[in-house]
Parts: structure tokens; C-alpha cells; sequence
């Protein structure tokens, strides 16, 4: 278990002297609007209860020094050595590229670094990592939010937002979006963040899963992904070969009357990856707008459209992925799709509470029918945003 004190006392155990204080945010299940935030489209995610805990102490020097629960080796590096335009590719490495990498995207963002103190850190997460749950914009989002309160930087919360995805485009290597740190720093409890990735114009929306006792149920199927190689990547090259072909500045500016020339324009596959982001921001904008008139046990058939579209035209999804949404939804589940970037990862399914243990058991059962590995299956609500708890 892993809260505040833990990381308080880890940090007192690990360096010898107390923090000054304790940051946290956290993981995020994404309910409708996958690879629409590259292309500036809609997302409307919202934060889980599993968190990233960074601890902060002060130092009298330059130097800035991370260790973490989950590796042995500490890593040290001199701020000069962050304060620079850009970061030499081998200057960080491995996990370190995370919080290293905010420190160094916060100077890029206007924080002045120059004459900023060392820090120490101590990091402590109960995030799953690879289950496509964002354990990155968790520890991206805390380590901003810590750094950007203890130097006085005054940064918003939009742009810590920015600046853990340039830690992540630049010294993580992997080409994503902002839509996992924008929901691991807006998000508010019982709601989802509905956000224009163009604007960054934000809205909080209330989603009354519990008052309705509905529950999201995740289903983790335990298949790796990594967005810094490969399918992610090559997504996002479509996209943006697809606006060009089609003389606009993102996919974005497309709405769905625009697919017939689409389709009579591009390649087959290109296509079919243009129609999915087309149509998967038209379900955000008809999700947000079913929620409010008709609340969450009517959006069922978005979340199912959304799983079809990724698994169909967009090719992110796995077979394990595929089994898991197609069992929940055989079993009651009132929508079920994939959630994040694809290629393994969990499947979300909205599910009335009741439901939970025998949809839990049907998904258990469906898999080991297909000899694949034993899912985790896990109930979520919409939870806290990033925030200072101690
Ligand atoms: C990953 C990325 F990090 C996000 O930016 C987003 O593109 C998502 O995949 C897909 O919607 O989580």
C-alpha cells in the first residue's frame, strides 16, 4: 500500500533527513477519444485512485538526485546539465528520462532554472505500469507539480500539462499526446475531463456512476505495449499524411460528410485510419452530450462503436483486448472498449455494480478457454486529480 507517509517515511529511510513535502497524481482510464489528441481533436478521460507519490526534499547545492521504490540505482544530475536548450540523448536514460525529463521541460516552459536549489526526490507509485493506464503522465504529472510549487516556478496546470509531454516527446523518446497528463492534472473526483486538445479548453463533467451504481470495471490483459516503438508511431505518421493528402492542418478540421471524398482521396488503410479518428471525435462530442441529457446508462453504444472503429479501422487492439470487450458486453456490460494507446493494455467496460462478479468470471473464464495468461480485473471510479497532500 502505498500512500503520503509511505513516501514521507521511504524518502526519511533512503536520504537521512525529512521532505519538505509530498506530491501526488494519478493514473488515468481514458472513456472515449483514442488518438484524437495528436491529431487536436476531443478526449474525455478521467483520473483513477492509483497514484505516484513524489517526495521532495531541499539541498543546499545544484544538484538534483531521484530514487525510487521500484529500481535500485538513485540517479544524480547537476541542474546546469538540465538547463539547456537540449538535452544530450545519453545525459538521461531509462526511468529517470520521466522525472529528469520534467525538470528540464520545465526551463523550456519558462521556469527559471538558472538559479534554482537542488532537490532530492524520493518516487512511490501503486500505478500498473504497461496496462495502459498512464503510470508515465502520473509520475510526469507529480514530478511537475512538485517541482513547479517548491521552485516557485507559478506555471498553470495546463501547461505542467505541456511540459510532461515535451519530457515525454523529447527526452522519453515516445511521440504521444496531452491526453494523459491533462487527466492526471485536471481531473476532479466522480468526474471525467472533457478537452479540446486544439484549445485546451477544459471541462469537468460530472458523471454520476455511482449515484446510478454503475462502476467501470478494467481489465488489465496483462499484454505489454511501449509507445515509444512502432504501431503508436506509425498511427500518428497516418494521421498526418492523411490531413496533407486531404490539404488540412489536422484531422481535426474533418467532420464526418467529409469521408466520401476522403475515401475517393487516399489509400485504403490511410483511409480507414482518417475514419477513425473522424468518427471517434464525433463519439466524444455525442458521448459528453448523452451524458448530460440521458447520464451514463445511455452511452453504451458509443463506448462499443469506439471499440469497433479502434479494432477495425485504427488496428490497435489485440485479440486478448478484442475477447475482453466482446465478453463483457455478451455478459451486460453497458459499453465495453479498449482504453489508451492500444497494442495490449486494459479494456474498460461501464457495468451496472451487480454486474461486476459474474462479468469478472465470464472474462477469467473466456481466457483461459483461449490459453491466454490470467487478466487483472479491477473496478474503478473517477477519482482526484494531481495534488500537494502533505
Ligand atoms: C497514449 C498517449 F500517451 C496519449 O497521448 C494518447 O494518444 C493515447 O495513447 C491514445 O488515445 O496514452
Amino acid at each position: 500500500m502505498n500512500d503520503a507517509a509511505t513516501a514521507r517515511q521511504r524518502f526519511a529511510e533512503y536520504y537521512g533527513h525529512a521532505p519538505v513535502g509530498v506530491w501526488s497524481a494519478p493514473g488515468r482510464v481514458n472513456l472515449i477519444g483514442e488518438h484524437t489528441d495528436y491529431n487536436d481533436g476531443f478526449v474525455f478521460p478521467f483520473a483513477i485512485a492509483e497514484r505516484t507519490w513524489v517526495a521532495l526534499g531541499d539541498r543546499d547545492d545544484r544538484v538534483v538526485r531521484v530514487a525510487t521504490s521500484f529500481t535500485p540505482d538513485p540517479v544524480e544530475v547537476h541542474l546546469e546539465e538540465l538547463a539547456v536548450e537540449r538535452l544530450a540523448p545519453d545525459s538521461v536514460s531509462g526511468w529517470s528520462a520521466y522525472p529528469l525529463g520534467v525538470a528540464w521541460a520545465l526551463g523550456r516552459f519558462g521556469g527559471e532554472l538558472a538559479h534554482a536549489r537542488g532537490v532530492d526526490l524520493f518516487i512511490t507509485s501503486d500505478v500498473p505500469v504497461g496496462a495502459g493506464l498512464s503510470s508515465s503522465a502520473a509520475l510526469e504529472s507529480a514530478v511537475a507539480l512538485a517541482l513547479d510549487e517548491h521552485w516557485g516556478l507559478g506555471l498553470d496546470r495546463p501547461t505542467l500539462a505541456k511540459v510532461g509531454r515535451l519530457a515525454e516527446n523529447e527526452v522519453v523518446g515516445a511521440p504521444t499526446g496531452i491526453l494523459d497528463q491533462s487527466a492526471s492534472l485536471l481531473s476532479e473526483p466522480d468526474a471525467a475531463v472533457f478537452l479540446d486538445c486544439r484549445s485546451l479548453d477544459a471541462e469537468v463533467i460530472p458523471l454520476h456512476l455511482a449515484d446510478e451504481r454503475f462502476t467501470i470495471l478494467v481489465i488489465d490483459t496483462k499484454v505489454e505495449h511501449a509507445h515509444a516503438t512502432g504501431g503508436y508511431a506509425a498511427r500518428r505518421a497516418s494521421c498526418e499524411a492523411g490531413a496533407r493528402a486531404l490539404g488540412v492542418p489536422s484531422l481535426r478540421d474533418l467532420d464526418v460528410d467529409d469521408l466520401a471524398h476522403a475515401e475517393q482521396v487516399l489509400d485504403d488503410e490511410t483511409f480507414r485510419r482518417v475514419r477513425h479518428i473522424v468518427t471517434e471525435n464525433r463519439r466524444v462530442l455525442d458521448t459528453v452530450r448523452t451524458l448530460r441529457e440521458r447520464g451514463p446508462g445511455a452511452i453504451g453504444s458509443l463506448l462499443d462503436a469506439s471499440h469497433a472503429s479502434m479494432r477495425d479501422d485504427f488496428e490497435i487492439t489485440v485479440p486478448e483486448i478484442d475477447l475482453a470487450v466482446s465478453v463483457a458486453q455478451s455478459h451486460g456490460a453497458v459499453g465495453a472498449r479498449m482504453t489508451g494507446g492500444g497494442f495490449g493494455g486494459s479494456a474498460i467496460a461501464l457495468v451496472a455494480v451487480d454486474l461486476v462478479p459474474a462479468i469478472s468470471t465470464a472474462v477469467r473464464e473466456a481466457f483461459a478457454e483461449h490459453g491466454y495468461g490470467e487478466p487483472v480485473i479491477f473496478t474503478e471510479q473517477p477519482g482526484a486529480g494531481a495534488r500537494r497532500d502533505a
